[in-house]
């Protein structure tokens, strides 16, 4: 007698509920917090999308902020434009739908926290970008970044998102490249306004990441280094991986 398989459909069936069931079981749930869609009024799209290819094999759930965005940038022209957007709804294009308020994370059901990096950082969740080191943070970011931190679970930041860290928790050590200005590092004085708050800057290259194990913080320079963007995607998968081993 001929052994009959399983019929293709059947073999398609298994093939979702594979799928389905090791989504249940997924190792680690890591929070993803985005800032809009595009660098220079919202998050980073190769940062995020770097973060997303690497926890896929994990499992990430977005979150944005629903408030109005300060800037709607025309990337054509790099000047702003009167319209106006709301950070929740432009970050769901990144999310491809799959997005939830920032409002309503529970930091019970998660195992760490990452901030891709992106001017929205600057503009949306902190006021970094007009005030640098006498910046605010939005409210609704302090108290995750907080809450993960107060839960002793890791926290990855890159390319501007480290002034978060910088600002909340004083004496953190974080790395956003290096401090000295150079066709190479355009944004160096950030590492000096982050020094002037207290915590550590730690210069680093492009792929490497700073662990801070003290405060469980997970940090690397990404786009604050002018590289292309393959380095950006190795850098950002070893922040990542940090992460998950911290988690
Ligand atoms: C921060 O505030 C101080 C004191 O008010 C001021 O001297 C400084 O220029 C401000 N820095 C920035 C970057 O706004
Ligand atoms: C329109 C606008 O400026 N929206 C917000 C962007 O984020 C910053 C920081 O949280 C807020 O101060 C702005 O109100």
């Amino acid at each position: 007698p001929v052994a009959v398989g399983p019929s293709r459909a059947h073999r398609a069936l298994w093939a979702v509920q594979k799928s389905c069931s090791s989504r249940g079981t997924m190792a680690k749930r890591v929070a993803v917090v985005l800032a809009g869609c595009g660098v220079f009024d919202g998050t980073e799209l190769h940062e995020a999308s770097a973060v997303l290819v690497h926890l896929s094999r994990a499992g990430a759930q977005l979150y944005a902020p629903n408030i109005p965005q300060m800037h709607v940038v025309d990337h054509v022209k790099g000047q702003p434009t009167p319209e106006q957007r709301n950070v929740l709804v432009e970050s769901a294009r990144i999310a491809r739908g799959n997005i939830k308020d920032l409002a309503t994370l529970d930091v019970k059901g998660l195992d760490a926290l990452i901030i891709p990096g992106g001017f929205g950082v600057a503009k949306n969740l902190s006021t970094w970008a007009t005030q640098g080191k006498n910046c605010s943070i939005s409210k609704e970011v302090e108290s995750v970044l907080r809450a993960f931190h107060a839960a002793h679970k890791p926290i990855g930041l890159c390319c501007i998102s480290p002034v978060l860290a910088a600002k909340i928790f004083p004496g953190c050590e974080v790395t956003v490249g290096h401090d000295t200005e150079c066709e190479q590092w355009p944004y160096a004085k950030t590492a000096e306004a982050m020094k002037e708050l207290g915590c550590k800057h730690i210069n680093s290259q492009v792929s490497e990441v700073h662990v801070d194990t003290r405060n469980l913080l997970v940090t690397t320079s990404a786009f604050m280094c002018n590289a292309p963007i393959h380095h950006i995607h190795d850098g950002v998968g070893n922040m990542v991986r940090e992460v998950l081993r911290l988690a």
